[in-house]
């Protein structure tokens, strides 16, 4: 657990976590413990998706993934143990707020649960059996294992900035859902471009399982006009936002930019 969340990585899911919460002032409630639940939600995703049952895969963030360094037992253990522990965290933080413990719960076990996250997973596993994967079915597999995560962030930190269901959490799950489109696409387009030292991840995988990606159905330019494009509608979306915007603006554009 601690050898694959001790890695690294770029730790945007947290930080979307703090920025939401922080988008009226000072937070009602510290939303620390809400960011890291996500990413220990993130990692054990990516321990899973690396077992050789998955992508099968020996690097990740710039070492040698978890069953490669242990075994995979271990592996499907760590993973198995950080999405038990995102919730102990959460539970053990905000005890002494039931209401706001609860929504995030249901927030995080939603995003994370067969509908969405693992709901994308198993989605684009039949899709690699599928001939022609539709540009529907990448954007439905996208939506859920990529934006879920994404939007799910943004509402936590909403919920610890004492938001409530309405116009205002719609909004933030409307700027995740595009934000988490545009960062697949620019995934895409890294996973055909970049180099392995960079990325800290192997590279060139998609085009030598010949996977649908944006970038197989668009190209490079399109694939980039694409990620644009949603860019412009979650920075539109995020606009209209009250509160201090400018930080997450300029999150959500780098994340265009991003060379890893
Ligand atoms: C339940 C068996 C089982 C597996 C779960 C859901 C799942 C497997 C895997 C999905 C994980 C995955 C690869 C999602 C794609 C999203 C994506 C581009 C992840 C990489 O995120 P970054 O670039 O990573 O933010 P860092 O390392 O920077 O945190």
């Amino acid at each position: 657990m601690r050898y694959s969340l001790q890695a690294g990585g770029k730790r945007l899911r947290p930080v979307l976590v703090l920025a939401a919460a922080e988008l009226n002032g000072r937070p009602a409630f510290d939303p620390r413990a809400a960011a890291v639940a996500v990413e220990c939600i993130h990692t054990y995703s990516l321990i899973h998706d690396d077992l050789p049952c998955m992508d099968n895969d020996d690097l990740r963030r710039g070492r040698p993934t978890a069953h490669k360094q242990f075994d995979e037992a271990t592996a499907l253990l760590a993973g198995d143990a950080l999405l038990t522990f995102a919730f102990q965290i959460l539970t053990d933080a905000y005890i002494g707020n039931a209401e706001l413990a609860s929504a995030l719960v249901r927030e995080l076990a939603h995003a994370a649960g067969s509908e969405r996250l693992i709901g994308g997973q198993m989605e684009d596993l039949q899709a690699e059996k599928c001939a022609h994967p539709t540009a529907d079915q990448l954007e439905f597999i996208h939506l859920n294992k990529t934006a879920a995560m994404i939007e799910v962030s943004l509402v936590m930190g909403g919920l610890c900035g004492r938001m409530r269901p309405g116009p205002e959490l719609d909004s933030l799950r409307r700027l995740g859902r595009e934000l988490g489109i545009a960062f697949q696409i620019v995934d895409d387009i890294l996973d055909a471009t970049s180099d392995t030292a960079t990325l800290g991840k192997t590279v060139g995988k998609d085009a030598k399982a010949d996977k649908t990606t944006f970038v197989k159905l668009y190209g490079i330019d399109g694939a980039r006009r694409y990620a644009e494009q949603h860019t412009a509608i979650a920075l539109d979306v995020l606009d209209k936002l009250a509160g201090d915007t400018a930080f997450l603006h300029q999150l959500v554009a780098t994340m265009l930019e991003r060379r890893k």
